[in-house]
């Protein structure tokens, strides 16, 4: 009897043994502020000007998700909304600015997968201000108020160790710190999952030298380039217009010698705020915002050809290792970002360019090579769809959804519509707080915080929500269905807060911790 419960025992622990093997390995990579349309897999406005072939290749090899979207499109919240799978007002983390730090106790899909047996990681930018929890190694950006520098980079290691990186530009570095984690220092007995987030293409905007000479022709404009806002008063108040709020230092402009560091610091900062300036008095008009454009698109270009660089590198260590067929690469960014639609850079508003993420998947094992899914996501699914594809069960309160079955090609449940929240006002770029919702077909949108405005879209004859439709003859019926909708999803989302209070949390002001790990 003793021996056959032994057996038993063995045979039972060989197949546990055997089960973690099998779990797939988790590759999360994220960089910050890649546009949809810089994405050359999408086949958008600048895809065959600036191709990323490297970064296609997950979606070759897996799945394109077309219309993935933010839950509140700026960074700290976008990530805390992805590591929770809640939206922010839920997880806490809803400002970058004076809204406090991420609650970093509370659960979040690597602690589940940690908990579950994975090796868990992660590498570059955090901006969440309370250290990494739930990973087994860490090391992450923390100069710059958290976002980190695009050379001599400070990260924290392991939530205790500064180190301040010369040697490479931050792109670089991250790629060498991930590929360095995978090969030298995980245990290649357990899962792992590895998120590794680059800073780049964020302002300011500075590639790698060795990417200077892409880019030699100008680039068209979006047909939105000189938008008037006509009919959109919260568009039309903003402060992120390529024309009148880009600073000396976003364009590169030398300064002039002999300055002190706080004159430095203001002669590069000039522009922020509208303040007028041309690198030559003879650059005015059509002309100066052209060439303020053409410098700004060909860095944040060339800081994506870093980004995609990187991915190359990654997949093809993943291959030469044998790990790419029981691996699961991710790749993402945390919102997506104007590239001169409606004239502007910078994002957080729920028009498309900032609303919609890329997101591409590729598991070789199960995911079927090149397919695409044009159904609405967002970023709160990440969690338990990762969770779902490593076999871990998705505990209740997380409010996202898991697409595994959409990446397996089986029948699913489509979402009919996508919630979206907004908070942080003024900073930096005067972008008034608002919810809404979309459907895919029409978008809702309400500005209440010192304003009372609805826009109405029709985003399939009008794509690049120029015309707002709200108030107008024969949109009675749909506008009243999508107010419904907001109501009902702020209710199952629990953000049936009164307007008093939304303003509230805009006007919340708690300090940030990150600052005492600056130097
Ligand atoms: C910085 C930028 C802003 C940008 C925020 C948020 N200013 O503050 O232009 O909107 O980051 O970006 S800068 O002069 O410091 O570059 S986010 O990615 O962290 O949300
Ligand atoms: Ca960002």
């Amino acid at each position: 009897m003793k021996t056959t419960i032994k057996l038993l025992l063995c045979v039972l622990i060989s197949f546990a043994a055997h089960a973690q093997k099998k779990k797939p390995n988790i590759v999360f990579i994220m960089s910050d502020d890649h546009a949809v349309s810089a994405v050359s897999a999408y086949n958008d406005w600048l895809a065959a000007l600036a191709p990323t072939p490297n970064i296609d290749r997950i979606a070759d090899e897996g799945m394109l998700m077309h219309a993935t979207y933010n839950t509140n499109s700026i960074c700290g919240p976008s990530r805390a909304a992805i590591l929770t799978g809640k939206y922010s007002h839920v997880n806490g983390f809803f400002k970058n600015e004076k809204g406090g730090d991420f609650d970093a106790s509370q659960q979040t899909f690597p602690k589940l997968l940690q908990k579950a047996g994975y090796q868990t990681a992660v590498i570059g930018k955090w901006h969440l201000g309370t250290s990494p929890t739930g990973f087994d190694y860490s090391k992450v950006m923390v100069n710059h108020g958290g976002q980190g520098t695009y050379y001599n980079t400070v990260f924290v290691e392991n939530g205790t160790k500064t180190v301040e990186e010369t040697t490479r530009h931050s792109t670089a570095q991250v790629a060498h710190d991930a590929l360095k984690w995978l090969d030298e220092k995980r245990d290649k007995n357990k899962p792992f999952m590895l998120m590794y987030q680059f800073k780049a293409p964020h302002r300011p905007w500075t590639p790698n030298p060795k990417f200077n000479n892409l880019y030699t022709e100008d680039f068209p404009h979006h047909e939105t380039f000189n938008d008037d806002y006509e009919g959109r008063l919260a568009a039309s108040k903003n402060m992120l217009e390529i024309e009148n709020h880009m600073n000396r230092k976003d364009l590169k402009v030398p300064a002039p010698e002999g300055l002190t560091k706080r004159q430095l610091g203001r002669y590069q900062r000039y522009g922020n705020n509208g303040e007028f300036w041309t690198p030559h008095d003879s650059l005015q008009g059509a002309a100066l915002k052209n060439w303020k454009y053409q410098r700004y698109i060909k860095d944040y270009l060339r800081c994506v050809a870093g980004v995609d660089e990187a991915v190359g590198q990654m997949l093809d260590y993943l291959k030469a290792n044998g790990l790419d067929e029981n691996t699961i690469v991710v790749y993402t960014s945390d919102q997506g970002f104007y590239l001169g639609e409606h004239g502007w850079f910078d994002k957080r508003w729920m028009y498309e360019p900032s609303f919609r993420m890329p997101f591409m998947v590729k598991y070789p094992k199960k995911i079927k090579a090149g397919t695409q899914n044009k159904e609405l996501l967002l970023n709160i699914d990440f969690a338990p769809t990762l969770l779902d594809l490593a076999g871990v069960s998705i505990p209740k309160d997380i409010q996202g959804e898991s697409f595994k079955r959409q990446l397996y090609g089986k029948r699913y449940k489509a979402r009919d519509a996508v919630y979206y929240h907004y908070y942080e006002y003024p900073f930096w770029h005067k972008v008034q707080p608002h919810y809404g919702v979309s459907t895919g077909k029409y978008k809702l949108i309400h500005y209440y915080y010192d304003m009372d405005e609805w826009e109405l879209f029709d985003l399939e004859n009008d794509k690049n929500e120029i015309q707002n439709l709200y108030d107008k003859p024969g949109y009675e019926k749909i506008t009243l269905t999508l107010k419904q909708k907001i109501k009902s999803l702020q209710k199952q989302y629990k953000d049936d807060m009164s307007l008093e209070e939304m303003r509230a949390m805009t006007d919340v002001v708690v300090k940030r911790v990150y600052s005492e790990h600056n130097n």
